[in-house]
């Protein structure tokens, strides 16, 4: 493919698709015909991998996920089909700005955080591994919120992604289900009959996710909710020009909005038929599927896996059952065996909070025969366990998580640990009863994005030095731990991340008019805010060290930046005001002129995929600080150590397996070990003890209650401090001298410039295992059952 090929296809788009003149195109509309000469350039292969698929028969699996975190893809397209030279020579040769041009399309934040990035990095693995799968989920109106500050503080406002036309999906008018909630259950024969009380249409969008180099492509079919009938002309013909409207209204709200909960329940019932809407279409999709190859539908399981991403699909459990036993006869037994062997879930955290419950009353008025299933599960359950205590329904709650490892035949964790602690916390009961249903499949990032994509400075010199092979095997990048003893090679490296780190910087000047020094060490945390991954702990150090700095000013401070990006659940009042308080430090401590040449605090809002491809390679430290024991695996943590960023991190979650590849030499540990951490819960005064014992953390603390941070406004985080004085869950006070005299130590390391770099340059090295594609081919091993097709 040649440049001169692409740039006739834009231009044949811009005239025919878009119909606009180059003399008058905006750079929508170059951005869009670029996106629709290279979405051409994907259709064939994704038609060769479909006909692939359904020529054998192939078994495929389902990814069901309620979120997709799949940020923007024309650069991601262009990659994985070889076309960058081609689309920035076009691009130059019709007098258009190409960074411009990736930058203006929109980040699809169709997800929150980890889990959401997580599916859309399976998405690129399965595709570029040749694994036939569909991800499954709702195009949401409205992706994640987008974050500004006012005064400090987190201002939520609707984001909009869908306002111009998405250039990558195809619309399906014919794939639409309808889709019931609420109505009654009567008996037919020896079935029962549900008549739902309201339906809306859950129509397919579907967006082809392609693999390196372009040899396989799957689809990503998201449902948008459309109403049964689309207008009331009676009710418009009178007048009544609200209540016509109503009906498509009530039935839209369904795929309007993305729930920006990160791990909370929020006991909606709006978010519950969210849950059922798409995990019932894509169930009908899947079996539609089958039955269009197959007949007896006791073969489920050998042609579809579906995946359960957490509990928000769980509903697919009952919901298979019903559609095998109510609609295609199955005896109640068999349908429940066959529904298992179709299924299984990944637990994605620990947090009680975050294991979904609802309300038995709700479920039963919603999905009056999901409940009666449900209780038929749990009988069925009970009768094989009679002396287990194990329930579903318990409370007046139907418990999701308990369901789903019921109903899946294998349950993962995402980290060795994490997965550990499943069988211990919170199923040691089910584990007891089934010791070979939980496995573990430690999460991975794609390189195609989180290196060649964002590092392509680094990308060039790792290609330079061992050939290109590491995008498609990432374990090759061992090949570079021999070059980490060449000077010329650490030389190339160092460049390589300084540069990033300037055009970081630039970017920090005029988009956030904050300049930043490049030479300082880039010390970050991105992540979405909550109590167990401490981002006060960080801001509390950032005062003890800035206090530090102003009573010692000539002891050779290590300069650094501190930068914080990531988003609140708007209803989570603390997390938003530790984003307060982050804001209020920054403000006090960049305009000190005494210590402001070693020490600032930035934090850009709005996190999103986008920024985070921005901030990771261009960053020194990766701050990993979870209270040990509650972040399940985190993903970011491993893109940062791709990259060449050194973790300064808590015994928790991925970081221990990071620990593990990159050695204990190149990591910066401290805290208190999971055990450790539910010990010192014992003493309830552990938290006043810390504080006693750290005269730092005291004055730190003290500082923020004499309002130096809010303009003498003593008030203002009584919260924050009362919690960590009288109720700190999350250890931030007995964790704080270890972190400390940790970052003591990293600043020590960073001033070796050479040494900090042959660190930098062994994460990377040994990062490699970290890839998704690697966990892909452990779900399908272990999992999945399924081979690749290529
Ligand atoms: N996670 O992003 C979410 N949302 C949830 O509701 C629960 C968990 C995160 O999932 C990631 C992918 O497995 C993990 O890396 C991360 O630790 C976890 O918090």
């Amino acid at each position: 493919m040649n440049a001169t090929d692409l740039r006739a296809d834009i231009l044949k788009h811009l005239e025919f698709s878009l119909g606009k003149d180059l003399a008058h195109a905006t750079l929508y509309d170059i951005r869009m015909a670029l996106t629709l000469a290279v979405r051409d350039r994907v259709v064939t292969p994704w038609f060769a991998a479909t006909r692939a698929t359904y020529a054998a028969k192939s078994k495929r699996v389902y990814y069901l996920s309620m979120e997709f975190l799949i940020g923007r893809l024309l650069e991601d397209a262009i990659h994985n089909l070889g076309l960058m030279q081609a689309a920035q020579e076009a691009m130059t040769s019709l007098d258009a700005d190409f960074a411009a041009v990736l930058a203006d399309e929109p980040d699809a934040a169709l997800g929150n955080g980890g889990l959401g990035r997580l599916a859309a990095c399976f998405l690129d693995s399965m595709s570029t591994l040749g694994c036939p799968g569909y991800g499954y989920g709702i195009r949401y109106e409205h992706g994640l919120f987008r974050q500004s500050f006012h005064e400090g503080r987190q201002v939520e406002e609707a984001e909009n992604w869908l306002r111009q036309r998405h250039g990558w999906e195809f619309e399906r008018p014919e794939a639409a289900f309808q889709i019931g909630f609420g109505g009654s259950v009567s008996e037919a024969g020896k079935t029962a009959l549900w008549t739902p009380g309201e339906a809306v249409i859950a129509k397919a969008y579907d967006t082809p996710t392609i693999g390196w180099q372009g040899k396989w492509a799957n689809t990503l079919r998201l449902w948008g909710a459309e109403p049964v009938r689309a207008f009331d002309l009676a009710a418009f013909n009178q007048g009544d020009y609200a209540g016509a409207a109503g009906l498509e209204a009530a039935a839209r709200t369904i795929s309007r909005v993305l729930y920006p909960d990160d791990t909370t329940d929020t006991g909606k019932e709006l978010r519950l038929k969210q849950e059922f809407f798409f995990t019932a279409a894509s169930l009908r999709d899947i079996v539609r599927r089958f039955q269009a190859e197959h007949s007896d539908l006791r073969a489920l399981p050998t042609k579809a896996a579906i995946q359960l991403n957490d509990t928000h699909p769980a509903i697919a459990g009952p919901e298979l059952v019903r559609i095998l036993h109510d609609e295609n006869d199955m005896p109640l037994d068999e349908a429940i065996l066959t529904a298992r062997a179709t299924l299984s879930y990944t637990n994605h955290t620990l947090l009680p909070e975050a294991l979904e419950r609802w309300p038995e009353a709700l479920m039963a008025r919603v999905l009056p025969r999901h409940m009666q299933l449900i209780e038929r599960i749990e009988d069925t359950h009970r009768s094989a366990y009679p002396k287990s205590a194990v329930r579903i329904v318990e409370g007046g709650d139907v418990k999701m998580g308990e369901l789903s490892f019921i109903m899946g035949h294998k349950v993962n964790g995402v980290s060795a640990l994490h997965s550990d602690l499943v069988k211990t916390t919170v199923f040691a009961e089910l584990h007891a009863l089934h010791p070979d249903r939980i496995i573990n499949q430690t999460n991975g990032v794609t390189p195609r994005r989180w290196m060649l994509g964002a590092n392509p400075r680094l990308s060039a010199l790792i290609t330079d030095t061992i050939s290109s092979g590491w995008v498609a095997d990432l374990e090759r990048l061992r090949e570079l731990e021999p070059h980490v003893a060449d000077a010329g090679f650490m030389a190339a490296f160092a460049d390589a991340k300084r540069a990033n780190k300037v055009e970081l910087s630039n970017w920090f000047g005029h988009e956030h008019g904050q300049s930043v020094d490049p030479d300082a060490m880039y010390d970050v945390q991105i992540k979405r805010f909550h109590e167990y991954k401490r981002q006060h702990l960080n801001i509390l150090e950032t005062i003890a060290l800035w206090t530090e700095m102003r009573d010692n000013p000539n002891a050779g401070w290590t300069p650094r930046v501190k930068i914080f990006g990531g988003k609140a659940a708007p209803g989570y009042v603390m997390a938003k005001e530790i984003i307060h308080l982050i804001n209020d430090v920054a403000t006090v401590i960049n305009a000190d002129p005494v210590t402001s040449q070693w020490l600032k605090v930035v934090y850009p809002p709005n996190y999103n995929v986008s920024m985070a491809e921005k901030l990771i390679p261009a960053a020194d430290l990766s701050e990993q600080i979870s209270t040990a024991g509650k972040e399940a695996s985190g993903t970011g943590n491993m893109k940062f150590a791709l990259n060449g960023a050194l973790t300064i991190g808590t015994l928790d979650g991925a970081n221990v397996e990071i620990r593990e590849q990159v050695g204990a030499e190149n990591f910066f540990l401290f805290g208190m070990t999971a055990p450790e951490v539910v010990a010192c819960r014992e003493n309830p005064e552990h938290q006043a003890d810390a504080i006693k014992a750290s005269p730092r953390l005291k004055a730190a603390l003290k500082l923020i209650e004499k309002g130096i941070f809010s303009d003498g406004d003593d008030k203002r985080y009584k919260a924050i401090l009362k919690n960590l004085r009288k109720h700190d869950y999350f250890t931030v006070c007995a964790d704080f001298d270890s972190y400390y005299d940790c970052q003591r130590q990293v600043d020590a390391a960073y001033r070796d410039a050479d040494q900090w770099m042959r660190m930098a340059a062994l994460n990377t090295a040994r990062s490699g295992w970290f890839s998704s594609d690697r966990t892909i081919l452990g779900y399908m091993a272990d999992v999945w059952d399924i081979k690749p097709m290529i």
